[in-house]
């Protein structure tokens, strides 16, 4: 089993699902949500207790220097699995949760052994590399926060959908798509919660009811250590971006309640959060999946 006391390489990461496929295999299946450019599977886990049920889709890992974020989406996945918690229990049962803790493999790879500070993934272009996953998706396509230099941080890509994991990832979501009823995107950092879209700071179609369980959720959040969120719309609460993942999966698979997490913390180590925060960050983050939750069951 995990210890939560250190962050994981890859191969630790994906040894573990091996584990978990091995030990609970009436309820864990291997998934593969896509490929990388340095082909490596993008693997994740589908919990299900049984047909019929609606998902919940956890995205991991698109930006490779956040490595809190694959490490919250493995404490989530672990108590969804072994928690005696009731209200955990029940989630896990009462839906069908499909798990990548990694989708930039490549990059996260990059980050453990050459470069602490790699956003993107790791495709060659020119005499540089990489495109910024999180900038890649079909939806309003380099209009803002987006950069066409290929060396920029974010840059891009040639095209929408151009990156072999974005493609992917989204074509595996879109197979699943008409399922999912709630849909996070794991980042770092600043403590924010924040809702699609992007490229504006008009509001979404459910917007006011996203914000209302989005804000109880970081209620619940901050009950264990504190901990304050800051919920909103991406442009008002972060700044204008697009191309991301949620404001994708918001707009073309309609998925009704879309959140990206930018989790711990707010400045003081920023993508170098100590492996002693590791517990705390997971604990409350899976407070606020239970909140949100058990708050959208209420809103329907
Ligand atoms: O810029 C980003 O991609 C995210 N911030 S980060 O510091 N983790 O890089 C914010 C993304 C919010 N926008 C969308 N998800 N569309
Ligand atoms: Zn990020």
């Amino acid at each position: 089993s995990m210890a939560w006391n250190s962050y994981y390489t890859l191969d630790g990461i994906y040894a573990w699902l091996d584990n978990l496929i091995a030990y609970y295999p009436n309820v864990v299946t291997e998934i593969v949500g896509g490929i990388s450019y340095e082909s490596r599977p993008i693997r994740g886990i589908k919990i299900s207790h049984g047909p019929g049920r609606r998902a919940i889709f956890l995205e991991g890992g698109i930006h490779s220097r956040e490595w809190i974020s694959p490490a919250t989406v493995n404490f989530i996945t672990n108590e969804l699995l072994s928690s005696d918690d009731e209200e955990t229990k029940s989630a896990a049962r009462d839906y069908d949760w499909y798990i990548f803790p990694v989708t930039n493999p490549d990059g996260y790879v990059w980050s453990h052994e050459q470069f602490r500070m790699w956003r993107k993934n790791r495709r060659p272009i020119g005499s540089t590399f990489g495109v910024d996953l999180n900038r890649n998706w079909n939806n309003n396509w380099l209009r803002f926060g987006s950069s066409t230099n290929p060396s920029s941080d974010n840059y891009a890509g040639p095209g929408p959908f151009s990156e072999p994991e974005s493609r992917t990832l989204s074509s595996y979501i879109k197979s699943i798509g008409d399922k999912i009823d709630l849909y996070l995107s794991f980042h770092s950092f600043g403590q924010l919660l924040l809702i699609p879209f992007g490229n504006s700071t008009q509001p979404a179609a459910n917007y006011h009811d996203a914000v209302n369980i989005g804000r109880r959720a970081m209620g619940a959040l901050s009950v264990r250590y504190g901990t304050p969120y800051t919920t909103g719309n991406i442009a008002e609460a972060i700044y204008l971006a697009t191309g991301g993942s949620i404001d994708w999966v918001k707009e073309f698979v309609q998925v009704p309640l879309v959140y990206c997490y930018e989790l711990r913390d707010r400045t003081q180590y920023g993508f170098l959060l100590p492996p002693d925060q590791i517990l705390p960050t997971s604990e409350e983050t899976m407070d606020s999946i239970l909140e949100l939750i058990h708050q959208a069951k209420r809103f329907g």
